[in-house]
């Protein structure tokens, strides 16, 4: 297996391009140099003593009551697949675990009729809920929605004197861990933004002043509380705005870049944890790379160069994976990240096959794609990978069932079936890319090698039998072919 990996890596040897493709593939470096983003984006402290209030201070380890809301009488008949509330709390319990120093200390699923009580709960479930702190470790409540209104947070936490966290702030402060790039922390820092402004609108900063008054700005400035919050945030939301847009040039003048040198993009995408950055690693030999068994491991666009069998060179692209219930704001906020990975030739869904809520999963990415309006063709062409089949032991077991025909079943961790995935791309690539990689004989020094070069994309020239020839093999599409043969085999026209 490690011979087979190891020859779809490049091999420098005839390679002439790496130098180029390497500096290519470094996204990160999207034009630092000639634009100060991390000046921008250096610490405010009025900011973070906002962002501390309302959102999660993240400096504080937490002991963390995690609680799961379920709908005890569902009525709306969707065409969601069921999770159960089991489940959901299990993910609720990774989410939890996946920022650092965090732990959970007690975990309960609660019932609910709808998600409008002032305390979010009866108050018979918040006695419940009291009582459980009480008799625990407990620093924070984790109540595992959407997202709760202000006022529910702000009485929650009058009433049980612990910080309380929705989804949304748990999954903030998960990618606030794991920005460490400029690309991620302006679209993380746009989605903060949005979420900060709901607080602060709904929650009457004056209120909580005593409580949460940074203190620093407060005098003299004849402000109130919230109208200092709000003019914070707007100028705040014009700088990262205007890093966006720039940040988002950038990235478009390097997906130009790499199509004039015609290297087709896999985008991997898929569900959290689902083994996206493990299965770059596996076919690109990246060491850089760092599969983790943490949610939200990976939020930046990076790039990793494959040489398939056809000798075509290809980038892979890892980004950020997708959960279910996410508010659509923080979609929204990583629009230059997806926008990227829409801009691909082709899309590879890696999907966990081994996990309980496996259906909810794929139905999510399907939703989230249709939600970001990627091209129905990219959607339709992708290609989709059953992953962790190692984890499934019996071959008749509901999750074994549930991958369709034409997937790919695979173990990245065991190597399993990874040939049959890169050939299925290669092929896959051809088909939607309408380049092949033709080979050719020519002269030594000749003019059809410097038309190869000028016209098309050469992947590899090797010294022919004949040392007055080479062979040459070159991405070509249709038009490309023909006007070779024309010109060099019929005479030039
Ligand atoms: N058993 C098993 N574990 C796997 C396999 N592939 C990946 N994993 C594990 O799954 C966990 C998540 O892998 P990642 O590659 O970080 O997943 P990801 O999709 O990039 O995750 P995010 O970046 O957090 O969205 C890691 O602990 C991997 O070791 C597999 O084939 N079998
Ligand atoms: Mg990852």
């Amino acid at each position: 297996m490690m011979n087979f990996l190891k020859r779809l890596t490049f091999s420098s040897k005839f390679y002439k391009h790496s130098t180029v493709i390497r500096s290519l593939c470094n996204l990160n470096n999207f034009g630092e140099n000639d634009y100060n983003f991390h000046e921008l984006l250096t610490p405010d402290p009025e900011y973070d003593a906002l962002r501390r209030n309302y959102i999660v201070d993240g400096r504080k380890a937490h002991s963390v009551l995690v609680c799961q809301p379920y709908i005890r009488f569902p009525t709306d008949i969707d065409d969601k697949p069921k999770s159960t509330p089991q489940l959901q709390l299990k993910e609720s319990i990774s989410l939890i675990h996946s920022i650092p120093k965090w732990r959970v200390s007690d975990a309960g699923l609660f019932g609910v009729n709808d998600f409008h009580k002032p305390l979010f709960f009866s108050e018979k479930t918040v006695e419940e809920i009291d009582g459980r702190i009480k008799g625990s470790s407990t620093t924070g409540l984790f109540i595992a929605a959407d997202r709760l209104l202000g006022k529910q947070q702000y009485e929650l936490e009058n009433v049980l004197k612990v910080p309380v966290f929705d989804r949304y702030s748990i999954i903030l402060e998960i990618f606030k861990n794991h920005a460490t790039s400029a690309e991620a922390q302006i679209q993380l820092g746009l989605a903060e933004i949005l979420y900060l402004k709901s607080r602060v609108n709904q929650y009457a900063p004056e209120v909580r002043g005593d409580k949460y008054s940074t203190g620093k700005t407060a005098g003299g400035s004849g402000m109130t509380a919230r109208q200092r919050y709000r003019k914070l945030l707007e100028s705040r939301t014009k700088v990262l705005k205007k890093a966006s847009e720039k940040l988002e040039a950038n990235k478009e003048r390097l997906r130009l870049r790499r199509k004039e040198l015609q290297y087709p993009i896999v985008s991997v995408i898929g569900y959290t944890n689902s083994g996206k950055t493990s299965l770059i690693k596996a076919l690109s030999q990246d060491g850089k790379l760092s599969p983790e068994d943490r949610l939200f491991a990976t939020l930046e666009v990076t790039a990793h160069p494959v040489k398939l069998p056809s000798l075509r060179k290809v980038l892979f692209l890892d980004s950020v994976g997708f959960i279910a219930n996410i508010p659509k704001e923080l979609i929204d906020s990583f629009n230059v990240t997806f926008k990227e990975v829409a801009n691909s030739d082709l899309l590879l869904h890696i999907y966990d096959a081994s996990h309980p809520d496996l259906a909810n999963q794929k139905f999510t990415v399907l939703k989230t794609l249709d939600y970001l309006k990627f091209n129905p063709n990219l959607v339709s062409s992708m290609i989709n990978v059953a992953n962790k089949i190692d984890l499934i032991d019996d071959s008749s077991s509901e999750n074994s069932t549930a991958i369709e025909e034409g997937d790919i079943p695979v173990s990245v961790t065991e190597g399993q079936n990874l040939k049959s995935l890169i050939e299925k791309i290669d092929t896959k690539l051809t088909q939607v890319t309408g380049q092949q990689i033709v080979k050719v004989k020519v002269p030594n020094g000749g003019e059809e090698l410097s038309w190869l070069h000028r016209e098309t994309t050469i992947q590899s020239i090797e010294p022919d039998a004949d040392a007055n020839f080479l062979i040459v093999r070159a991405t070509m599409n249709d038009v490309q072919r023909k006007r070779f043969v024309a010109y060099f085999r019929r005479g030039k026209k």
